[in-house]
């Protein structure tokens, strides 16, 4: 069938493609993607920025680096990189729970999201189906942590009735629970009395609110002979490490292992003399920064989207083996 198109037709016709047009130019605009992360000054985000920006060298795109501490911030942040004509972006948000307020944000401006570190969930915290993330193996390396005390204490000669197990809480952040859980539940699982766990809650996942958390748990429970301290990450561990120095539980009292491996653990162990900081789990700010920054970068070019869900793995890293063990993971 021939369909005879009446003259008056004919200019809203061609308004009506050249509407089109800038959809169809979208595919050659140059790349431009976001990496938006809750704590900008961390040295853990730091580093997952300097990967990504080694991705956006290796593939030729162009990398907007935002830091985004609130859920205010976090929203202008991907209004603005709308404005920019970004087409997606990698995000490690201030909160998990703003995950549909980000999933309605990035439909909005149609922009591709990938979330790294903290998997974004809805308002039943479940995980938002169509973000694809990657994460660590909390659970696992929490573990990790936990196995690594248990055998410094053995080689201490500590009888762990007498040892008090500090974790620094930040337990609304799931990854951040399942990695301190993961640590006790090996303790435990080697004899650790249930009750020699003591939770000290930070309110803020840094080493100042970690430091206020872990002293107030020490004053509190001044019968434990031997302590060992876990967290979610470097940060939280050293506070504990500090403020069991300024209570004079030192190095000798005090197995301290956190997860990370960035230069917050580094510092500690170019110290000359050895603090409470005995290791860390490393995990990899190489494949969360230059992985997601990569994928995202596929995902726009060629359509493919990244798996739903990868997590990665760590290896315990202590003073003796960091030099080696961070050239193993190419950092
Ligand atoms: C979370 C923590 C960071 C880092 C990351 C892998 O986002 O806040 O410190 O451990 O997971």
């Amino acid at each position: 069938m021939k369909i005879k198109l009446q003259q008056w037709a004919k200019p809203l016709l061609a308004s009506a493609l050249l509407a089109l047009l800038p959809l169809a130019s979208h595919a050659a605009d140059p790349v431009k993607i976001g990496f938006l992360v809750k704590q900008a000054e961390e040295p853990w985000f730091q580093d997952e920025w300097k990967y990504a920006e080694q991705a956006a060298k290796d593939k030729g795109f162009t990398l907007v680096k935002i830091g985004i501490p609130n859920g205010e911030k976090m929203m202008a942040a991907i209004d603005n990189l709308a404005t920019q004509k970004a087409q997606g972006f990698v995000i490690c948000a201030p909160d998990v729970k703003l995950g549909a307020a980000v999933a309605r944000a990035a439909k909005r401006h149609d922009l591709k999201v990938i979330s790294v570190d903290d998997q974004l969930v809805d308002g039943a915290g479940k995980p938002i189906a169509g973000i694809p993330h990657m994460g660590i193996s909390g659970y696992e390396i929490g573990k990790q942590v936990g196995l690594g005390l248990l055998e410094e204490i053995k080689k201490r000669g500590w009888n762990l009735n007498e040892v008090g197990a500090l974790r620094v809480a930040f337990d609304q952040l799931p990854t951040g629970r399942e990695r301190t859980i993961g640590a006790v539940d090996a303790l435990k699982a080697a004899g650790l009395p249930a009750d020699n766990v003591i939770a000290a809650p930070q309110a803020k996942t840094d080493t100042e609110n970690a430091f206020n958390a872990a002293n107030i748990a020490f004053t509190k429970n001044p019968k434990f002979k031997h302590w060992v301290a876990m967290g979610m990450n470097d940060e939280a561990v050293l506070g504990a490490v500090r403020a069991g120095e300024g209570r004079g539980i030192r190095k000798d009292e005090l197995i301290a292992i956190g997860i990370g491996g960035s230069q917050t653990a580094l510092n500690e162990f170019t110290k000359p003399a050895p603090t409470a900081f005995f290791g860390t789990v490393l995990i990899s700010p190489k494949r969360h920064g230059y992985e997601t920054a990569a994928n995202m970068y596929s995902w726009i070019t060629t359509s493919q989207a990244p798996p739903a869900v990868t997590l990665t793995s760590g290896t315990l890293m202590t003073r003796q083996n960091q030099t080696e063990l961070r050239k193993q993971m190419g950092l």
